[in-house]
């Protein structure tokens, strides 16, 4: 585990919005690990499921790696029996990756890539994750990204899918942020840097509803969609081509 998480401490002093740049790199894990509910449940997922639907010689997409978590859990799963390609394009998060998963990269079991995900190529993918990272793309974005995940996966090949979301009805989603407020209060966030990091958010983290996420999957052409692992307002789901 990294650093501590204190970014938001004396509130958003920067009035900046949020970005993944060096100062986030370093705090990283402790960050999401304390914000996100069943964040490490959804890495030991994303490894079960990864044993299960690997066709070997296919490739295997990590898509906003950050530090390698789900890159990680996808190298226990696989070992080796297909090429991990991991992308993000924060400069910082993909450097400490390089440092990190070193020998993994010179076996030629995983490749790290500094790229808009929008941007990148995905051909031949038995297994794609994407943990909690289309929230960061725009709406355009997002319908574009997903096309080329289903156009890149082989017939029967997987989409694994966690995101942020709110709900139909605004009380719901009002309920809801107020327990994962909570939630992260438990874990040492005073009501400062809670309020601070969701303003440094607003604009640069836009959720949709679980409706809305299954509607685009069931449009592109996806055959199922499972749901692995819902709390509060955080959801994880499995799309099958
Ligand atoms: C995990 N999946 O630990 N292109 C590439 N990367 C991007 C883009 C983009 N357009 N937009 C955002 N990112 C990880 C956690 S964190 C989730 C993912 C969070 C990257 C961004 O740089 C950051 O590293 C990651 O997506 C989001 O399983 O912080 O809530």
């Amino acid at each position: 585990m990294g650093k501590q998480d204190k970014i938001f401490e004396e509130g958003n002093v920067s009035g900046l919005p949020f970005s993944f740049n060096q100062e986030v790199t370093e705090v990283f894990e402790d960050m999401i690990d304390r914000s996100v509910p069943g964040y490490n449940t959804t890495l030991r997922i994303i490894q079960q499921q990864a044993k299960n639907h690997c066709v070997d010689g296919t490739n295997v997409y990590d898509l906003g790696c950050s530090l390698g978590a789900s890159t990680s859990s996808l190298l226990n799963a696989l070992s080796g029996r297909s090429k991990i390609i991991a992308i993000d394009n924060s400069d910082s998060m993909v450097r400490s990756c390089a440092e990190r998963f070193s020998d993994s990269i010179k076996t030629g079991q995983v490749n790290f890539l500094k790229e808009d995900i929008s941007h990148s190529e995905i051909v031949n993918a038995s297994i794609v994750v994407i943990n909690f990272v289309l929230q960061f793309l725009s709406i355009k974005e997002r319908a574009e990204l997903m096309q080329k995940i289903y156009q890149g996966l082989v017939p029967g090949g997987i989409l694994i899918l966690s995101e942020k979301i709110h709900f139909d009805s605004k009380k719901r989603t009002d309920e809801i942020s107020c327990i994962h407020h909570s939630f992260k209060a438990a874990n040492g966030y005073s009501k400062l840097e809670i309020s601070s990091k969701r303003d440094s958010l607003e604009g640069v983290l836009v959720t949709e509803t679980e409706f809305q996420h299954l509607d685009r999957a069931k449009e592109l052409g996806f055959k199922s969609s499972t749901k692995l692992m819902s709390n509060l307002n955080f959801l994880t789901y499995m799309f099958q081509k």
